[in-house]
C-alpha cells in the first residue's frame, strides 16, 4: 500500500471555485491531459503534483528534494511577525463564499463552508458558514446583557447578566454541529449546484463553551411544573427570536461565548449566542440578549412564514427542527478532477440531530452495492463524524454515494424516497443521499440518483 500512496498523493485537482468558469475547467483538463502525457512517458511511480498549471519533476531526478532550497539554508522569520497566526499564503484558496447561484438580499445573506477542503471534524473558526438576516455586528460585550424572564411566575427570579457574570457561571465545552435548516435546499428542484461547498456547506462544527441554558433557568426559579418552551432572541435587527421546547433547553442548550477555544467570532454572534445541538441552527440565535419562559410556542415570524415545510398536499410542516441523519463525501467531489486511475481515500462526514453516527456505507456504482466506511473518532452525539474508504479507481465511470444510519437505527433517505413523503416544493430538511458522478475523463460532478 505505501508505494501505491506515494505515487497517488496529490492526484484530486482542487475544484476550481468560484466555479467552474469555462477558462478554469480548459486550465483543469490542460493539467489532466499533460499529466497524464508525463506519466506514461515516466511509467509508474513519478513523482508529481496536482495543481493545475504546476511543472512536474524533470524524469532525471526531483530538484524538490535534491536541491537545497531557501528555506533550509537561509534565515527563517523571527516570532511575534504576527499576533495572530493566519494561513500559509499558499492556502489561500480555502475561503468561505457565497453560491455564484444566489442572489444576495441586501444584508440578508449567506457564505459557504469550504467542506471540501477541510480535514476531521472542527471547523476553522473563519470559515464557519455565516448565515445573517440583517448583516453582522461587533458588539461590545461590556455593554451586553442576557435577560432571563417569564410572565406568571414561570420565573421566580428574572434577572439581567453582564457577560462577566455569565462566565463565571459553571461552564461545558462541547462538540455540536451546525446546519441552517435550507443546507441542500437546492438539491429539491434538482439543480446540480457544482460543488460540495454549495451543496453542504451551510454546516460547520465547532466546540463550543458556555453555561448550560438548564443552569440558567434554575439559577432564576424556573417552574417546571408549568413551563413548556423558551423563547430565544438576538440583539440584531432581525429580531430573530425562536421557540424552544423546554425538553431541549433543560437538556443540552449551552448559552455560549467561545467557540473553538477563543470567544465567538463576530459573525457568529459575539459575545453571545444560543446552541441547540441537534436542532436547525435557525434555533442557535445569536447576539443572545433575552430568554423568555413560556406555556405555548410563540408562533413567531420566523416560524410561522420561515422555516416551514411545503408538504405535497399543500400543507405546510411547522416546528421540524430536528437535524436529520446525513452524510455527505467530500472529497472526491464535484468540481474536483481526478488526474489517473489508482488509490483514492473518499472521504466525507456523518451527522445526526438525534445522537450519534453508528455505521456510513460507501456505495462506487451508484447505489447497487454499499460496503462500510471506517468511522474516525471521535464519534460525538450531534457532531460531525469524519468517515474514510479506501477506492482503487478503474479508470471507468463510477457514482460516488455514502449512506449514513444514526444511534436511532434511522436511515438516510435516496431522494425519491424522501420526495414521495416530502414532494418538490420543500426548501429545508434535504437530507437524501448525495451522488457524485467521476467521468471516465476524471472531472468529478453532481447527479441526482434514483
Ligand atoms: N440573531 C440572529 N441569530 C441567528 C441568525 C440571525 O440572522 N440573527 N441567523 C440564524 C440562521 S438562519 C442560521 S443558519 C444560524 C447561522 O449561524 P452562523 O452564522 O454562526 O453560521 O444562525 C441563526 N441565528
Ligand atoms: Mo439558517
Amino acid at each position: 500500500m505505501s508505494d501505491n500512496l506515494r505515487d497517488v498523493i496529490g492526484r484530486v485537482v482542487p475544484a476550481p471555485e468560484n466555479h467552474l468558469s469555462p477558462e478554469l475547467l480548459e486550465k483543469a483538463r490542460k493539467a489532466r491531459r499533460s499529466f497524464m502525457a508525463k506519466a506514461l512517458a515516466m511509467g509508474a511511480g513519478a513523482a508529481s503534483t496536482a495543481i493545475a498549471g504546476k511543472a512536474m519533476a524533470s524524469p532525471e531526478g526531483d530538484d524538490a528534494i535534491l536541491k537545497l532550497p531557501e528555506h533550509t539554508t537561509g534565515l527563517g522569520q523571527p516570532v511575534a511577525a504576527r499576533g495572530y497566526g493566519m494561513p500559509s499564503q499558499w492556502e489561500k484558496n480555502l475561503q468561505r463564499r457565497e453560491s455564484p447561484g444566489l442572489t444576495r438580499v441586501s444584508q440578508a445573506s449567506v457564505s459557504f463552508t469550504p467542506l471540501q477542503g477541510l480535514f476531521g471534524i472542527i471547523t476553522p473558526s473563519g470559515l464557519h458558514f455565516e448565515r445573517h438576516h440583517q448583516g453582522w455586528w461587533d458588539i461590545d460585550p461590556s455593554k451586553h446583557r442576557l435577560m432571563v424572564h417569564g410572565d406568571d411566575g414561570l420565573i421566580k427570579r428574572p434577572r439581567v447578566f453582564t457577560m462577566d457574570e455569565l462566565m463565571r457561571l459553571p461552564s461545558v465545552s462541547r462538540i455540536h454541529f451546525l446546519e441552517c435548516g435550507a443546507n441542500t435546499a437546492m438539491e429539491w428542484a434538482n439543480v446540480a449546484v457544482p460543488t460540495v461547498q454549495y451543496t453542504h456547506g451551510m454546516l460547520s462544527c465547532s466546540e463550543f463553551t458556555g453555561v448550560l441554558l438548564s443552569t440558567l433557568l434554575e439559577m432564576c426559579g424556573i417552574d417546571l411544573k408549568r413551563a413548556k418552551y423558551v423563547l430565544a432572541e438576538g440583539a440584531d435587527g432581525s429580531s430573530m427570536t425562536r421557540t424552544i421546547p423546554i425538553e431541549l433547553a433543560m437538556d443540552d442548550v449551552i448559552v455560549a461565548w467561545g467557540q473553538n477555544g477563543e470567544m465567538l467570532r463576530p459573525e457568529n454572534g459575539y459575545p453571545l449566542r444560543l446552541v441547540v445541538p441537534g436542532v436547525q441552527a435557525v434555533s442557535s440565535v445569536k447576539y443572545l440578549r433575552r430568554i423568555e419562559v413560556g406555556d405555548k410556542p410563540w408562533n413567531t415570524k420566523d416560524e410561522s412564514i420561515h422555516y416551514i415545510d411545503l408538504l405535497p398536499n399543500g400543507l405546510h410542516r411547522q416546528y421540524s427542527g430536528i437535524q436529520e441523519c446525513k452524510s455527505v463525501i467530500t472529497t472526491p467531489s464535484g468540481g474536483q478532477m481526478l488526474l489517473d486511475k489508482g488509490y483514492y481515500n473518499i472521504s466525507g462526514l456523518a451527522w445526526s440531530g438525534r445522537g450519534t453516527i453508528k455505521a456510513v456505507d460507501v456505495s462506487v456504482d451508484g447505489g447497487r452495492t454499499w460496503r462500510p466506511a471506517r468511522l474516525e473518532k471521535p464519534i460525538l452525539p450531534k457532531a460531525l463524524t469524519r468517515f474514510n474508504f479506501d477506492w482503487v479507481w478503474d479508470g471507468k465511470p463510477a457514482i460516488l454515494q455514502s449512506r449514513a444510519i444514526d444511534s436511532t437505527g434511522y436511515v438516510q433517505p435516496k431522494i425519491n424516497q424522501l420526495r414521495a413523503v416530502r414532494g418538490t416544493r420543500s426548501i429545508y430538511h434535504n437530507n437524501a443521499i448525495q451522488s457524485w458522478l467521476v467521468s471516465e475523463n476524471g472531472e468529478v460532478s453532481n447527479v441526482q440518483v434514483y
